[in-house]
């Protein structure tokens, strides 16, 4: 039989290096869309790269944007996928801020750019759209499916979009599209700039004494972080049941700012309060206060359950990023040998 085969659009991101894995191991040929860029962006996945001249590869990359819906239409005519996960996007919730347009042209409109793709190209395919716990904005947790939105960013405003007409091709053409409403989650491969990774890896570059302070926003909000390799697991799930519904997957712990950096500092034998300065430009014209989850209904219908915390999670990441800055100059970080206890 021949093998499924899944499109993954954001396959250079986080996410998309792990589900690109998973998908892998499960045996999928697997295609991801790739941007050009004037240096290498492809560091995520460079481990599973395959010379597409083997006859045995399964891993093939195409250029192509979000942004350019006949590009979408030709690969999504060509490449024929069973499964299609869109995780593109501009992610970035405070450079959603400073970029609003490009980030509603990629993270909203780009959605429907690439279920038009699918409409267009004829094909019997399920969908997976990378919708957020954003989404709920303003509304107190514990947030579940059932949750009112209201959006606090032009990040948050394009996902509401996205997550809508998600929705609306479902019912309009029929087709099996679900939202993942994931809430925040973490990896050694989380990029730089996002909060858990900035704090993780100035911990090590603290504790190796290249670096005395850091800058921080607001320490008060509250997320419920988890840990990506499981919510990629979670994402796969959504698009093996029988009817297509929207689901949340979170831990159910939040914790605040303050706590992560706390558990990060004390896990390398610093203190956090010695180290940690305050700078307004990490503040948002908006705040999201609380997001907690609620993930019961993907426990009953998916059997998915996270099993790392923030605190674990905090530990976890610190532990990568000393193990990688003492291997400085190697490629990349999970080839790094991780705690056995992480796997
Ligand atoms: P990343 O920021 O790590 O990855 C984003 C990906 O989107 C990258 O591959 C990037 O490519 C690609 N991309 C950006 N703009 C375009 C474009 N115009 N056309 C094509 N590709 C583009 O995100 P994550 O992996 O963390 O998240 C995956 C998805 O899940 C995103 O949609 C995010 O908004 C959503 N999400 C993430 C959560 C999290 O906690 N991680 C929680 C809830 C939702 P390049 O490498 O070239 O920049
Ligand atoms: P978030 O993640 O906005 O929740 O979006 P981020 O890690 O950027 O911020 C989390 C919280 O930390 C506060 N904060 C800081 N954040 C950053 N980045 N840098 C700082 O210096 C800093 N200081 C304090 C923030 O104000 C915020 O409250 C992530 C993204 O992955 C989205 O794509 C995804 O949809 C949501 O998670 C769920």
């Amino acid at each position: 039989m021949a093998p499924k085969r899944a499109l993954i659009t954001g396959i250079t991101g986080q996410d998309g290096s792990y589900l690109a894995e998973l998908l892998l191991t499960k045996g999928y040929e697997v295609h991801g869309l790739i941007r050009r860029a004037s240096t290498f962006n492809t560091q995520r996945i460079d481990h599973l790269y395959q010379d597409p001249h083997d006859p045995d590869a399964r891993l093939f990359l195409h250029y192509a944007d979000l942004g350019d819906g006949a590009r979408l239409v030709t690969l999504l005519s060509e490449i024929r996928p069973d499964e299609v996960y869109n995780l593109a996007a501009q992610s970035h919730v405070r450079v959603s801020f400073d970029e609003p347009e490009h980030t509603a042209d990629v993270t909203g409109t780009g959605a429907v750019r690439l279920l038009e793709a699918v409409r267009l190209a004829g094909i019997s395919t399920r969908f997976y759209q990378a919708s957020s716990s954003e989404l709920y904005g303003a509304t107190p947790p514990p947030q579940d499916e059932t949750s009112p939105f209201y959006p606090r960013s032009p990040y948050a405003a394009a996902k509401l979009y996205s997550y809508w007409i998600t929705k609306n091709y479902r019912e309009a053409y029929d087709l099996f599209a679900v939202n993942g409403i994931l809430f925040n989650h973490e990896s050694p491969r989380r990029g730089e700039t996002f909060v858990t990774r900035k704090i993780t890896r100035a911990v090590a570059a603290i504790k190796a004494g290249q670096q005395q302070e850091l800058f921080m926003g607001n320490l008060d909000s509250v997320r419920d972080w988890g840990y990506a390799p499981e919510y990629v697991e979670g994402m796969w799930r959504m698009l093996q049941t029988d009817t297509p519904d929207d689901y949340v997957l979170a831990t159910g712990v939040g914790i605040t700012v303050r706590d992560f950096l706390k558990t990060a500092f004390e896990h390398a034998g610093l203190n956090w309060a010695d180290h940690v300065r305050f700078d307004e430009r990490y503040l948002r014209p908006t705040e999201v206060d609380a997001l907690v989850g609620n993930p019961k209904r993907a426990e009953q219908d998916l059997g998915w359950k996270a099993s790392v915390d923030g605190y674990a999670l905090a530990r976890l990441m610190v532990d990568a990023d000393i193990a990688a800055l003492k291997c400085a100059g190697t490629p990349w970080v999970d080839r790094v040998e991780l705690p056995s206890w992480v796997a």
